[in-house]
């Protein structure tokens, strides 16, 4: 299995609630390696940039609300099969669906307000990575 990289966002929500740290060592538990992370304060246009393929859902106007609402941490994660353990780690969208021992369903307040992010292919994690960093800010 090749080495692989994704991209992850610790949404406000937990950035609030200074779980940074726990989620980390999940996914650090997990076997996958913070190669590049930065605390941040999206803008509105980032947002809506970054979710721009959930624009005509009915939630996308609070959703990018929510994710400008404070810090989020934007991370590269880099292991075997990265892009797949990393949706496994994080738990269903909704942590109501989320299995025992996931960061949705230990720390997700709600379907929206759910702790992380993560890329959803190799294809789309390529792209959320580039959107945020540089590849001298890769150090694996
Ligand atoms: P994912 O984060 O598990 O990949 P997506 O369907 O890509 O889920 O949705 C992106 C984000 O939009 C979710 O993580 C969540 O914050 C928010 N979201 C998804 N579905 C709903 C909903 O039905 N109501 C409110 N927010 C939602
Ligand atoms: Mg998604």
């Amino acid at each position: 299995m090749a080495i692989e990289r994704t991209f992850s966002i610790i949404k406000p929500d937990a950035t609030r609630r200074n779980l940074t740290g726990k989620i980390n060592a999940k996914l650090e538990d997990a076997g996958l390696r913070i190669v590049a992370q930065r605390r941040i304060q999206m803008s509105q246009a980032q947002a809506e940039s970054f979710y721009g393929v959930h624009k005509e859902r009915p939630f996308f106007g609070s959703l990018v609300s929510f994710m400008t609402s404070g810090p989020v941490v934007v991370q590269v994660l880099e292991g075997e099969n990265a892009v797949a353990k990393n949706r496994e780690v994080m738990g269903a969208t909704n942590p109501e669906n989320a299995d025992a021992g996931t960061i949705r369903k230990e720390f997700a307040e709600s379907i929206e307000a759910n702790s992380v992010h993560g890329s959803d292919s190799p294809e789309n994690a390529a792209i959320e990575i580039a959107y945020f960093f540089a590849g001298s800010d890769i150090v694996g």
